[in-house]
């Protein structure tokens, strides 16, 4: 009984808050405000109850689907993940737009298909010459220009160029690494007067830069701080960073984004960690970044923040050293294992808790689902694909995903496939992997998969049922979604942003 009237009264007050949202957006607040300043006090006392919620995303590297306990792994023990799950909301079928990283981040920032961005064709190198174009409006920038404070901690992956780094593109500051674990240092960076460095890297080399694999630098703002960074500890110090964040910003609304750099290869883990998982090095990269959710709900809980922030964790492409679960393929696949992802979305007194979510929802729809909460709307001057998803989340009643169709792209941005309900119609459908032969064995050909494939994803999770002869139709149907998504992305894609 009390649990129906809480949820009633949450609902209300739900309720009253959207309709002045609504009021904002249309304006039609301003227009009545001048006619009616004995109401001030009292908006103004509301708006101080309508306190902006505060996000923070975090965005695991390479984590695949079946990386948590709370997604079946009984090798890992992931309680912070699953406390998430428990106290929030877990989606079964949340994807993201592409099986690697750049792309796959660009379509969170923007709330677009990397195609549209100009950011498909793989991802970004320290020799590369393009980045996310500064005149996309990033999620940051949305809830900047809504009074947020923004910080983005990690792997950015976006272009490590100075305008394409996160601080010009709608971030107040920024901590991490450029791109991924595994490159190199590029040429032309700048340098923070104190920054940690070799004795040996002079100034020809730091124009130069220096092409070591698998080290990388570590920046602050728009400066190296530190290379090599020592990548065993950039975990803790990531979560470190944020908690700072929190108590720095704990009176006015905030947006942390925090890319991990793991689990992409090479892994790397702290001594505080080391074999404490008992499930070898990727357990405990895993528990380290379990530990790191654990770390910042604390915060929260100590600045009184939790009815006040949606706390989200997903991850940016299917597994590389880890687990799909369930799923057929890794990283790098349209398979359902390289991009259909663990992700928990918590807001306590907002998003139920403890509640499935098997609709369809993507990364896309971050960018117009947390303007909205912020009291603003994705730009209208551009397509975004991207859907506010909120009836979702906060468990409306018969709530369906706003997704006619879900297309994925290869690694390289080709249309690869595409998902409507229960269907999921392959166009490319991926080679599979050869296996490296055994001592003296021959090297046997890897047969050629068929031209199409069609699978019913809900009888079929594990993508093994090519029913693409029983269904004609349906076939049909799929390919008609997949032409009309081809031509209008190509009429309607903008450039990628270039140096
Ligand atoms: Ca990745």
């Amino acid at each position: 009984m009390s649990d129906t009237r809480q949820t009633t009264d949450r609902t209300s007050r739900r309720g009253r808050m959207d309709r002045r949202g609504f009021l904002r957006l249309t304006g039609v607040g301003a227009l009545a405000g001048a006619a009616a300043a004995t109401a001030a006090p009292k908006r103004a006392a509301a708006a101080e109850g309508d306190r902006k919620p505060n996000f923070i995303v975090i965005f695991a590297d390479d984590q695949g689907y079946g990386d948590m306990s709370c997604y079946g792994s009984t090798k890992l023990k992931t309680p912070n993940f699953d406390r998430l799950a428990a106290e929030g909301m877990k989606f079964t079928d949340f994807y993201v737009t592409a099986p690697v990283c750049t792309p796959s981040r660009s379509s969170l920032m923007t709330g677009c298909y990397p195609r549209r961005v100009g950011l498909h064709q793989h991802v970004l190198f320290p020799h590369s010459k393009k980045g996310l174009n500064p005149k996309e409006i990033t999620l940051a920038e949305l809830l900047k220009e809504q009074g947020y404070a923004t910080m983005c901690i990690g792997k950015w992956h976006l272009g490590h160029q100075k305008k394409f780094l996160p601080t010009r593109q709608g971030f107040d500051t920024y901590f991490g690494i450029p791109f991924s674990n595994d490159m190199w240092l590029p040429a032309g960076m700048s340098y923070a007067a104190d920054a940690k460095l070799p004795d040996d890297l002079g100034a020809e080399k730091r124009k130069a830069g220096e092409r070591k694999r698998s080290v990388v630098p570590l920046m602050r703002d728009e400066e190296v701080i530190e290379y090599p960074a020592v990548q065993a500890t950039l975990t803790e110090r990531y979560a470190a960073e944020a908690v700072k964040f929190i108590a720095a910003n704990k009176d006015r609304p905030f947006f942390i984004y925090l890319p991990h750099t793991m689990c992409h290869y090479p892994l790397h883990v702290s001594e505080r960690f080391k074999g404490t998982s008992g499930a070898g090095l990727l357990g405990d990269v895993i528990a380290t970044m379990d530990w790191s959710v654990g770390h910042i709900l604390a915060a929260l809980k100590q600045h009184g923040l939790d009815e006040q922030t949606l706390v989200l964790y997903t991850s940016d492409n299917g597994p590389a050293p880890g687990s799909a679960g369930p799923l057929r393929g890794k990283k790098g696949s349209s398979w359902e294992g390289g991009m259909r992802e663990p992700c928990l979305m918590r807001w306590p007194g907002k998003i139920p808790a403890g509640k499935i979510c098997s609709e369809v929802a993507t990364i896309m729809d971050l960018l117009p689902t947390l303007a909205k909460l912020a009291g603003t709307k994705p730009p209208t001057d551009r397509v975004i694909d991207g859907k506010d998803i909120w009836p979702l989340l906060s468990g409306q009643e018969g709530a369906k995903t706003p997704y006619e169709a879900f297309f994925y792209h290869t690694s390289q941005g080709q249309l690869a496939a595409v998902r409507s309900g229960k269907w999921k119609l392959h166009i490319k459908v991926p080679r599979p992997r050869r296996r490296r032969p055994k001592k003296g064995e021959k090297p046997k050909p890897v047969p050629k998969p068929p031209a199409i494939a069609l699978y019913d994803l809900e009888a079929d999770i594990g993508e093994k049922n090519n029913l693409a002869d029983q269904h004609p139709d349906v076939v049909a149907r799929l390919k008609k979604l997949l032409a009309h998504f081809d031509a209008e992305i190509e009429k309607n894609a903008r450039p990628v942003g270039l140096i």
